[in-house]
């Protein structure tokens, strides 16, 4: 599962990613750097169970600084979109299929007004950025409204021949299945013909009619956030205006250069930086040069501005707001918290909203997962079963007969 990082070109999507995993990227300041998707690990932060049970944990993958687990999440920067991606604008149809398996976007938007939207460096800040927003959705919808367009007699004849033209969940199942690329669930299509309220019969959607059924279909399988970035060149002003005219899309204010800096800094030892913090600190033998420290007043300013370079932040709201993913924690031995190979606490599973003690079993192997008998909640030390919704940061030994 993925986020993906969206947005017209040269906004800053891959100075986010280079950020967020460190891995060395192409950045420049013009349209269409990016043309093969990136795929990289970042990690999102949560509470490790390690501190409150008095343990010393020794993570399989990420890792735990005082207490704070860094949980691995892939992230996809992909190619600059453009009005008229849908229909082969710019990288077009290729930059959205590199979307297909996004769980949750996150909108990468130039806040400074500083490029139109192609993406051009233009001399005054003269762009609405909300004209990027509603853009980027509409182009979406219009790409996810074509893949269900297409061949549609057929599957709208075949649901109505199978006698489904008025069955909802029959009408689901088909959509699911012509759709089963993007992640988009059968109870997502449920939800979104109810909202859409179409009319009976599936032979009499056209292309306009399968707009909004589209749009909701994105909305429930891609939720999206606004990250308004480059936000230490925008003023107060701007950043207001945008954030009151994305209306209930959630926003991050964001200068992704300067998290880009930072973590640069921090990894070559000339300053002590973790993700997502308000400050950092020089190291003691830092020996800077005239333009090192004009670098460092600069994101010194951002960072009292800003509170946070917002990357972190942005990561984070994707992963337990829009998806509203829970972590938890399976072990083998409930008293050591290890598993087998005497790893303590070595896993942190990100699970999807509503999941159970079984699907965490499932999530660990199949096998513990088929022959599910129960699990212990380590914290209440109470026994509980295949149904039980495991809550955010839960620690689960599961008993099974594998
Ligand atoms: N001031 C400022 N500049 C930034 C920020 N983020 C990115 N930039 C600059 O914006 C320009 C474009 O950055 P990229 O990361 O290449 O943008 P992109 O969205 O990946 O562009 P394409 O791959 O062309 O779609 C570069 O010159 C970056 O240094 C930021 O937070 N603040
Ligand atoms: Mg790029």
């Amino acid at each position: 599962m993925d986020i993906g990082l969206v947005g017209k070109p040269n906004v800053g999507k891959s100075t986010f990613f280079a950020a967020a995993t460190l891995a060395s990227v192409q950045i420049a300041d013009y349209p269409f750097t990016t043309i093969e998707a990136n795929r990289g690990v970042s990690y999102v932060r949560t509470s490790c169970p390690c501190t409150e049970l008095k343990v010393t944990c020794t993570p399989r993958h990420g890792r735990c600084e005082g207490g704070t687990r860094f949980v691995p999440v892939e992230l996809v920067d992909v190619a600059g979109l453009v009005p008229g991606a849908h229909s082969g604008r710019g990288r077009g149809n290729e930059f959205l299929d590199d979307l297909r398996q996004a769980a949750a976007l996150i909108h990468v938007v130039d806040a400074s007004g500083r490029t139109d939207s192609e993406g051009n460096q233009i001399g005054s800040p003269s762009h609405d950025p909300l004209a990027d927003v509603a853009f980027l959705q509409e182009e979406i919808d219009l790409w996810v409204a074509g893949l269900l367009g297409r061949g549609w007699d057929r599957t709208a004849r075949a649901i109505e021949s199978a006698g489904g033209g008025t069955d909802e969940r029959v009408i689901a199942k088909a959509i699911a299945e012509r759709v089963t690329g993007l992640g988009i669930t059968e109870l997502m299509v449920r939800h979104a013909l109810k909202e859409c309220n179409l009319p009976p019969r599936p032979t009499s959607w056209d292309q306009k009619a399968l707009h909004p059924l589209a749009s909701a279909l994105r909305r429930r399988s891609k939720p999206l956030l606004v990250a308004a970035n480059k936000a230490d060149l925008a003023t107060e002003e701007q950043l207001r205006a945008l954030a009151a005219g994305v209306g209930g899309t959630p926003l991050v204010r964001v200068s992704a250069a300067t998290e880009l800096a930072l973590r640069r800094g921090d990894r070559q030892g000339v300053l002590h930086y973790r993700p997502g913090e308000r400050s950092f600190s020089l190291a003691p033998a830092a020996n800077l040069s005239g333009a090192q420290e004009q670098g460092i007043a600069a994101i010194d300013k951002t960072l009292r501005r800003l509170g946070s370079t917002g990357v972190q932040e942005a990561l984070e709201k994707a992963t337990f707001e829009l998806l509203g993913l829970v972590p938890a924690f399976p072990v083998e031995d409930e008293t050591k918290l290890t598993d087998k190979e005497g790893r303590v606490l070595p896993d942190c599973h990100l699970l999807p909203p509503g999941s159970t003690a079984k699907d965490l079993a499932y999530k660990v192997h199949t096998d513990l997962g088929d022959h599910f008998i129960r699990a212990l909640n380590v914290r209440t030390r109470r026994v509980v079963g295949a149904d039980y919704a495991v809550a955010r940061g839960d620690v689960l030994k599961i008993v099974s007969s594998a």
